[in-house]
């Protein structure tokens, strides 16, 4: 079944994109299109359907569509970035995702980037820290623990997402920095390290069967082929110093079949612990 990858141009503006943990530095526009359009045809080549948003100038971070929203088998969940200046960048995704899933939303104050919700089968582990509030996440778990998902909470520390940290290799499987998260609620897993110093080389996106790891981190790369998983390496570099990493930039729906199109009602994610 071919899956559709989201995806959206990189904004004229990223120069002003929101930074939490590194120190503002050039982005070379047109090398980080030319990155983006490997990135993009790689997930071609992994067999996805690839759809570009209308591009957001305006939108400075609006090339990282992974934080507006969690595509689940069952409805979409419309994020609420905990950047302000991200919010707008929801709209443009929500009218997208309508057409290939029911929509639920996280409503304020709470906050939640896509950015800290990882999907492990019927586990979604979601990362607290700078962007994503418990709010966030308990209004999370009351769409999705109804629909027989289980929410586990993980403290995140020194980095932007949880995802900035740990990634899906499928299975049982968890690449991550132990630096940068606390392993405690990775219980059940099987966790594979990222080399000390190739801290960013966490970030890996799993796509059909594949590991794509970021370029630049070539024993993170090995210790992963040796596990007999087929790897890409993807050039990330200019998206990187927005503190972009590889999942960032694409949101993955994985049937996008009209059968799961039915409209139904779904929950408000509001949380009481907000007012
Ligand atoms: C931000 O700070 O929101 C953007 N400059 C980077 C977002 C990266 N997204 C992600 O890790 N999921």
């Amino acid at each position: 079944m071919t899956a559709l990858a989201i995806t959206r141009p990189v904004s004229a503006s990223i120069g002003r994109c929101e930074l939490s943990f590194s120190a503002r530095v050039p982005i070379d526009l047109e090398r980080a299109r030319a990155q983006h359009a490997v990135y993009e045809s790689t997930l071609r080549q992994l067999g996805c359907r690839v759809e570009s948003l209308p591009a957001a100038d305006e939108l400075p971070d609006a090339v990282f569509v992974e934080d507006t929203a969690v595509i689940l088998d069952e409805l979409a969940v419309i994020t609420r970035p905990g950047a302000a200046s991200r919010r707008a960048e929801t709209n443009a995704v929500a009218d997208r995702l309508s057409t290939v899933r029911p929509l639920a939303r996280i409503e304020g104050p709470a906050t939640l980037d896509g950015g800290d919700v990882l999907r492990a089968h019927r586990t979604l582990l979601v990362g607290i820290g700078t962007r994503t509030t418990r709010s966030g996440a308990a209004a999370l778990a009351r769409l999705v623990e109804p629909l027989g998902y289980s929410v586990v909470t993980v403290n995140v520390t020194g980095c932007l997402h949880l995802k900035s940290a740990v990634s899906w290799l499928g299975e049982d499987r968890l690449l991550l920095d132990p630096e940068r998260v606390d392993p405690r609620p990775l219980d059940g897993f099987r966790l594979i390290s990222v080399a000390p110093d190739e801290s960013p080389a966490a970030n890996a996106l799993w796509v059909a069967d594949t590991a794509v790891i970021a370029a630049g981190y070539p024993r993170t790369l090995e210790c992963v082929e040796t596990l007999g998983l087929p790897c890409l390496a993807v050039d990330n570099s200019e998206l990187a110093k927005a503190e972009g990493g590889l999942t960032c930039c694409s949101l993955i729906v994985e049937s996008s079949e009209p059968a799961i199109r039915a409209k139904r009602d779904v929950p408000k994610g509001r949380s009481k612990d907000d007012s």
